[in-house]
């Protein structure tokens, strides 16, 4: 798989990429991800890639000519194009594993007060937003996208079995965990994990994770599993 991001900060985007999970799925050839920076493409000696907006107001507006052009210049027309904005609909894991089923997807991170029109609706494939909290740009959430989407490419993970269990997979949030001491200040691991019965054990998990979810996301409970045809389909606007 290959993931594309057009930026006006590429050390920012490509800092966290060489540590952890990520750098190693990406250093065995697994993921291809390239960070490309827009002002390659930008206007004169300070290669600009904004303006004012027509019609007046606050801020300044990302022009659509870099961002067309620098998607140009990587030959990515056919790749699926993202545009991360907090317009676009909230991630989910259904949306990271419809992503990870591509090719090839490009990411297109915003800054400013936006990206001209023009490059969403002549351009764009669809816009994403990774949670309703306000941010500077497009970045950090770019990121997100990418950990999320690496984690389901085959052998990023490199624990293959560790993606089933993990909260969200599964629909559910993940029961307990526990490791040495088996008392710790006074604080004893449940015994139920220390008595080698694993169905015992097993029955235990669901029922925490089942508990834990109708406490916490209560939001999740109904939805976990299945293939979703209880949900209406993801549409935009
Ligand atoms: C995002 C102007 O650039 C931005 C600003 C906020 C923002 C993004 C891009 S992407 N918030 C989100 O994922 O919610």
């Amino acid at each position: 798989m290959r993931i594309d991001v057009v930026t006006i900060f590429p050390e920012l985007v490509t800092a966290p990429l060489g540590v952890s999970l990520l750098g190693k799925g990406i250093g065995k050839g697994l993921l291809e991800v390239r960070v490309h920076d827009l002002r390659d493409h930008g206007f004169g000696k300070h290669r600009t890639v904004d303006d004012r907006p027509y019609g007046g107001g606050a801020g300044m507006v990302m022009r659509p000519e870099p961002i067309f052009a620098a998607v140009e210049a990587l030959g990515a027309e056919r790749a699926h194009k993202v545009l991360m904005s907090p317009r676009g609909p909230r991630l989910d894991q259904r949306g990271v594993e419809r992503l990870a089923s591509l090719e090839h997807i490009v990411l297109l991170c915003g800054r400013y007060e936006g990206v001209d029109e023009r490059v969403v609706e002549h351009l764009v494939d669809e816009e994403l937003s990774i949670g309703d909290y306000v941010l500077a740009g497009g970045e950090l959430p770019a990121l997100v996208v990418i950990e999320a989407v690496s984690r389901l490419v085959p052998g990023v993970l490199g624990n293959v079995e560790s993606l089933t269990s993990e909260s969200h997979a599964g629909g559910l949030l993940e029961f307990p965990q526990y490791t040495r001491p088996p008392e710790f200040r006074g604080w004893s691991v449940p015994d139920i994990l220390l008595s080698g019965d694993h169905g015992e054990i097993a029955r235990w998990r669901a029922e925490q994770a089942r508990a834990l979810t109708e406490r916490r996301r209560p939001d999740m409970i109904g939805r976990e599993g299945g293939d979703d045809e209880d949900k209406p389909p993801l549409t935009h606007k």
